[in-house]
């Protein structure tokens, strides 16, 4: 093992025993950047019926998240379809619409991607005042190698009509929305993705994750992934794809996953799309002790939407002083960036406030207050863990 490599000055080896003295499972200390899921280390139940899971802190220490550590966010039942007769209907503003099978969505030339999913709502709990809605911490974020089909082809197929603005998809799941206002009855999960968007290479039609095929809770048999894009628009269990020429409004679109924009001075509920550059710390947890006066790796993961994460910035005294943490991760984009950084923690036992801070390639960076617009959603700023030094 190279002991030159850490540029503060620890030799590896003595951070390995450290780490050791500290009972810290061996984590990103002695791991390379690999796509080897880590030790299954089971979910946090957010919410029993619908399902709501959240992924535990460790699992954003493995770049790839495995099937069974993912996040699972559900608004309904989760629907168990019949891969043998499912179907996908292509139709709308196209000019030839068609039904697809699934087993003819596998034969058709397939790319895998990595690809970040964060849901909306990660991190509402670190909210002050507290806001309705699941208490996720940390951990309705991970990172998946996608298979699929991309979008585009089927829209190719099916010859999309001058004047479409929009491509809704479909899910086959159904029930009562959670929150008011909400139409009467029962209502199916649908999202709509700009046009645009939707012609791009990276929107999936995925039937694998990470090589195998998806679970019921991640989409089986077929489900939308939506790189760069906040988790809603990856609808599961996906049954229509349908183009549209003007703005979708439903209810996912308007009361639920949307934001306070702006028109002629006037305020007005937008779809959120784009994921906001986040990081996150997994390593010290809050509460975590660590020893003074030796040191300590500091590690996590940052994301961006449609750019690069280029710099992340830690800070281990509540924002004054900042220092770079090492990213780990060639970059890939619409995927999270691991990074790490060697603490010398001070000798005197107490208190420390760690922050962590990202960058990216088109500038920008993560804000210290949540966004009143963006209300319980897209949280996003610098989130201090509080450590004991003792
Ligand atoms: N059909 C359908 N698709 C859905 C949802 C849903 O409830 N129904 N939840 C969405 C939300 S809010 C998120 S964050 C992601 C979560 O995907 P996962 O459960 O595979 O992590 O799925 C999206 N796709
Ligand atoms: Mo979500």
């Amino acid at each position: 093992m190279s002991t030159t490599r850490l540029s503060a000055g620890f030799p590896r080896r003595t951070l390995l025993a450290r780490t050791a003295a500290l009972a810290l499972p061996a984590l990103t200390l002695a791991q390379k950047p690999s796509s080897a899921p880590a030790k299954f280390p089971g979910l946090i139940t957010r919410q029993k019926n619908p399902v709501n899971l959240e992924s535990p802190p460790g699992a954003l220490a493995s770049f790839l998240t495995s099937a069974e550590a993912f996040y699972v966010r559900c608004h309904f039942d989760v629907p168990q379809l019949r891969p043998e007769s499912h179907q996908i209907r292509v139709e709308g503003e196209v000019k030839d619409s068609f039904v697809i099978s699934y087993d003819e969505l596998r034969s058709l030339p397939s790319r895998t991607i990595p690809a970040t999913l964060e849901c909306a709502g990660n991190s509402r709990v670190f909210l002050v005042p507290q806001q309705r809605g699941v208490q996720w911490e940390l951990g309705a974020v991970g990172t998946a190698e996608w298979t699929g089909v991309p979008l585009s082809a089927l829209l190719e197929r099916a010859g999309v009509n001058d004047g479409a603005v929009e491509v809704i998809l479909e899910g086959a799941d159904q029930g009562e929305p959670a929150s008011d206002p909400k139409p009467p009855g029962k209502i199916a999960f649908a999202r709509s993705v700009p046009l645009a968007k939707a012609l791009r290479p990276e929107v999936l039609l995925a039937y694998r994750m990470n090589g195998q095929d998806l679970n019921p809770e991640h989409g089986f048999p077929v489900r939308a992934v939506v790189p760069g894009f906040y988790g809603m628009s990856s609808v599961k269990w996906l049954t229509g794809i349908r183009v549209v020429r003007e703005r979708f409004q439903g209810y996912w679109q308007t009361t639920d996953y949307a934001y306070w924009g702006q028109t002629m001075g006037h305020p007005v509920r937008r779809p959120l799309h784009e994921m906001r550059i986040k990081s996150a710390i997994t390593r010290p947890a809050a509460r975590e002790m660590v020893r003074a006066g030796q040191p300590a790796l500091v590690n996590g993961a940052a994301w961006t939407g449609d750019s690069d994460i280029r710099r992340v910035e830690i800070s281990t005294d509540g924002g004054q002083n900042w220092a770079e943490a090492r990213l780990l991760e060639p970059v890939h984009r619409f995927a999270w960036r691991r990074w790490e950084y060697e603490w010398r923690v001070p000798s005197r036992p107490g208190r420390a406030i760690l922050m962590s801070r990202a960058t990216d390639a088109v500038g920008s960076m993560q804000p210290d207050k949540p966004d009143p617009r963006f209300g319980s959603y897209a949280i996003h700023h610098i989130l201090p863990v509080d450590v004991t030094i003792a």
